[in-house]
């Protein structure tokens, strides 16, 4: 997978390119994208914070958009004996099937808002990606608890672009070993993350619950998977 940002190196701004303003056009609907971003400096990983990727009145089209046409599934883990249902809808498209928790995925085909995103975080971004596990959180029950996208069909150091829409919900990552190693991200309205390098290795993240009355918020987590062998 090629992984080219459209900047380097430390601080708070990127060294590079300026901030652009993209207009993307598929099936009558614009997404105007802003692609300045910054590097949050942690250790042994990469982390790239795009408040304003997509502006605000795309990303609601976006939503809407996704809303509506999301095929959304409730899936259940098992606790021993017991089935216990996860706190969010999700789903999963594009090319490969994904195993988790001893889930199994079976990808959906992509829908013209993904590919108007797969194609912006190429242009803007470099990025290439085949699949996107996606998430509604309902309200502030719903959650997601401490985890890495690490499972081996990423490869070694997987790139991982997240974008959110709708509600504003807390980010929490935390190192694995230095445990005092601690960041939380507001992610808002349009905002991309980008975890890549050793992140996933390193690196745990959570979306907490929160008593804080919350609207709905739909993530989207592109990814690469690997296809099987043989
Ligand atoms: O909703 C988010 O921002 C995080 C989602 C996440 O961690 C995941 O899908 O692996």
């Amino acid at each position: 997978m090629r992984h080219r940002l459209g900047w380097k190196g430390e601080g708070d701004r990127p060294s590079g390119r300026r901030s652009v303003k993209v207009t993307k056009k598929e099936a009558g609907k614009r997404v105007v994208c802003n692609s300045q971003g910054y590097p949050l400096s942690v250790m042994d990983g990469e982390l790239y914070w795009y408040p304003d990727f997509i502006d605000p009145v795309s990303a609601s089209a976006l939503y809407r958009q996704l809303e509506k046409e999301v095929i959304w599934r409730q899936d259940y883990l098992r606790m021993g004996a017991r089935q216990v249902a996860i706190p969010r809808l999700q789903a999963w498209y594009g090319e490969q099937g994904y195993r988790y928790s001893g889930l199994y995925l079976e990808p959906q085909p992509w829908l013209a808002a993904h590919r108007q995103l797969l194609a912006l975080l190429e242009e803007q971004l470099g990025l290439s990606f085949n699949s996107v596990l996606m998430n509604l959180y309902r309200d502030g029950n719903d959650s997601v608890g401490w985890h890495a996208d690490d499972e081996p069909e990423l490869g070694i150091n997987p790139c991982i672009a997240s974008l959110s829409l709708g509600a504003t919900r807390r980010f929490h990552l935390r190192h694995r070993e230095h445990t005092e190693q601690r960041l939380s991200l507001e992610l808002g309205h349009g905002a991309l993350l980008v975890m890549s390098g050793p992140m996933q290795h390193h690196w745990r993240h959570q979306i907490p619950k929160t008593r804080r009355p919350v609207g709905p918020r739909i993530n989207l987590t592109f990814r690469s998977i690997n296809p099987p062998e043989g």
